[in-house]
């Protein structure tokens, strides 16, 4: 990585159920991001935190769409306003983006950011979820079951200027390692074009294959990648700090060899964005401080 790295902490925990994944930023700082990215004479300035409102201090159903339920709609909209101004104007600056959640709802803002509106932008989002829940669909009401779908512009997030990026492109966006989807997304992912990579997927074939490819569609034509590194893509063997564990998720290794593979599109890299540490409900840190040598190897830490 030939850029300065700056580091953004989104405390958001307004898009989820559980809270703790507030304290992400800290505990991946805590697990040794900065060290990390020194080892690999990458130099690092850390941005700080934006702020985040407190959920005990708003009412979560104050702002809903019409036919559906997106909680904390308005101060999600609010804070993903934020990221993309910090994601931007770190762009601007000629720094590379480095997003730490809080909960995955701040994709949103970290895309929006990475955006240029002349330009188009490929999506890499490993996850054992799809987040493509429309306020139509979804069963929880949690934006962070959502944000892949606002990107996009799905179901009344069409109307939303915030939230829908029209830089991303359906062709362009690749989910990988999924094993847990709603019935309603499910549909959604099916009917739409994102290319999506089961769990099934990764096992009949690779992770190097699978990754490799959905980093080629991604790159393909567009102007630059965004990678979305959802923690619970790992099996929760590996990252148990994480808000909504599922079995059978990627390996140690195999996290590692995709983010080096992350690593070998440097070139078109524009942002990455690590989220959904939990780190009261992990074990002496260990999600934390594996989503840091994770960033290590996406910016091209190597064995030998
Ligand atoms: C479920 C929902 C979820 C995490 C997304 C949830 C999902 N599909 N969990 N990201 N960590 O509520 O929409
Ligand atoms: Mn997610
Ligand atoms: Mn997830
Ligand atoms: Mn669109």
């Amino acid at each position: 990585m030939d850029r300065t790295v700056r580091v953004l902490g989104v405390p958001m925990d307004l898009g989820a159920d559980r809270r703790g994944v507030d304290m992400g930023p800290s505990a991946i700082r805590y697990g040794g991001l900065a060290e990390q990215l020194d080892g690999l004479g990458v130099d690092c300035t850390d941005g700080g935190d934006l702020a985040v409102p407190r959920p005990e201090a708003r009412d979560p159903d104050a702002d809903q769409p019409r036919g559906g339920r997106a909680k904390f709609r308005r101060e999600t909209r609010e804070v993903c306003e934020d990221v993309r101004t910090a994601v931007s104007g770190t762009i601007d600056d000629g720094e590379f983006p480095l997003v730490l959640g809080g909960d995955h709802s701040i994709a949103i803002g970290t895309v929006a950011g990475a955006a240029e509106p002349d330009e188009s932008l490929g999506v890499v989002w490993f996850d054992a979820h799809g987040d493509f829940n429309t306020p139509q669909t979804t069963p929880s009401g949690n934006i962070h079951g959502m944000s892949l779908a606002a990107i996009l512009g799905k179901g009344s997030f069409a109307d939303e200027s915030w939230a829908h990026t029209p830089a991303v492109s359906e062709e362009n966006v690749v989910l990988v390692g999924l094993r847990n989807l709603d019935e309603g997304e499910r549909r959604l992912v099916r009917e739409s074009d994102v290319t999506a990579y089961s769990m099934s997927d990764v096992d009949a074939r690779s992770v190097p294959e699978v990754v490799e490819e959905a980093l080629g569609i991604a790159a393909d034509g567009t102007d630059a990648i965004h990678v979305s590194l959802d923690m619970d893509w790992l099996d929760p063997t590996e990252a148990p700090g994480v808000g909504t564990p599922v079995r059978g998720g990627v390996s140690y290794r195999e996290a590692h060899v995709a983010m080096e593979y992350v690593a070998e599109r440097h070139d078109k890299l524009r942002t990455m964005e690590l989220v959904e540490v939990n780190p009261i409900l992990d074990d002496h840190n260990q999600t934390a401080e594996l989503a840091c040598e994770l960033a290590a190897s996406a910016f091209g830490k190597r064995i030998l």
